[in-house]
């Protein structure tokens, strides 16, 4: 057989992992696997998809249903808010932070109320779609309040008289304005996390790990340039220990004598402060490439 990607069939041992179908990780999750080299036929999008070249299978699924589908085996692992794994209380190995759909749930008034603590809430009516994460706070507060469990459009419900204060999510904190509330303790801080079940095969582990590790070198390279310049060889030393890189800089000879080419791995927002000091100890022709992976 030619050595190339293996066709998908050829796979024996696979994993599954749970994404959510529609909303606000669905891009982010579809995104990250591309840019991990995963090719996922989206055209005709169903429950399930295979991926051409990994040993991996793609179930779309509501968010609320992602912990539940992995703790139960449904899918081997899963992308999904820390706060739905929390809040429905399965038992997961949490692998990874993403770093994506970042938000808090947060305890919120009507913006006339005057507050001065948390006692306020005692003997409140409080509207949330998180009543496990706010009993626990609750409790951890000794605060005895009324928890009303509701589904969606928590954030109208003190306007309808439904509860006095709600507790909901907040990211950019709009929708919290608009409805004319005021946010006053941020309890739980959130982002996209990567779980797996508790129970996996070796082999099933050593997928997991692969899928991971292309992850972390996404990561990795995210917000990190590659900067080449040329420099009079006698400042070399200067350059490298205002520009340390990843080892340290690798360093080619130019025709000119007396000149090399240094190429180095950067935090982008490091290049700008740093640009006129290179200027200054001779460098010139300073390019900024983009950087697609990390593999390390
Ligand atoms: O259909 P499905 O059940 O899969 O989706 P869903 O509607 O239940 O969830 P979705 O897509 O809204 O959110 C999925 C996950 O994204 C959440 O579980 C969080 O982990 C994360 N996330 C990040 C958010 C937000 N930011 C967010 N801003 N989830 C919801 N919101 C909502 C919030 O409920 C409130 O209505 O946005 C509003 C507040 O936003 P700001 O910017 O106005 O403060
Ligand atoms: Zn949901």
């Amino acid at each position: 057989m030619p050595i190339g990607k293996p066709p998908f069939f050829l796979f024996t041992i696979m994993i599954r992992l749970a994404i959510q179908a529609k909303g606000r990780l669905s891009e982010e999750s579809t995104q990250l696997l591309q840019e991990c080299g995963l090719s996922i036929d989206q055209s005709k999008r169903k429950l399930l998809a295979k991926c051409e070249d990994f040993p991996l299978e793609i179930i779309y699924l509501r968010d609320d249903d992602i912990p539940g589908a992995v703790s139960t085996g449904v899918a081997d692992v899963g992308i999904v808010g820390m706060n739905e794994v929390v809040e429905r209380g399965y038992n997961l190995d949490v692998i990874h932070k993403l770093g994506f759909g970042k938000c808090r749930i947060s305890l919120a008034l009507p913006k006339g109320e005057e507050y001065a603590g948390i006692e306020w809430f005692s003997s409140k009516r409080v509207a949330t779609s998180y009543p496990v994460i706010l009993a626990k706070y609750f409790k951890e507060n000794q605060i005895d309040a009324e928890i009303h469990q509701i589904a969606g459009s928590v954030e109208v419900a003190p306007s309808v008289g439904m509860a006095d204060a709600i507790f909901d999510i907040v990211s950019s904190g709009g929708t919290l304005i608009s409805n004319g509330l005021k946010e006053v303790e941020r309890v739980f801080f959130s982002e996209a996390v990567f779980v797996s079940r508790l129970d996996l095969t070796p082999e099933k582990d050593l997928i997991v790990k692969q899928l991971l590790s292309r992850f972390q070198s996404v990561e990795r390279s995210r917000g990190m340039k590659y900067l080449l310049m040329n420099l009079p060889q006698n400042m070399v030393d200067q350059v490298s220990a205002l520009l340390p890189g990843m080892r340290s800089p690798t360093i080619l000879p130019l025709a000119q004598k007396g000149w090399c080419s240094m190429h180095v791995v950067v935090k982008e927002r490091e290049i700008w402060p740093k640009l006129e000091i290179l200027k200054s100890l001779g460098a010139e022709g300073i390019l900024v490439l983009s950087l697609e992976k990390m593999m390390l």
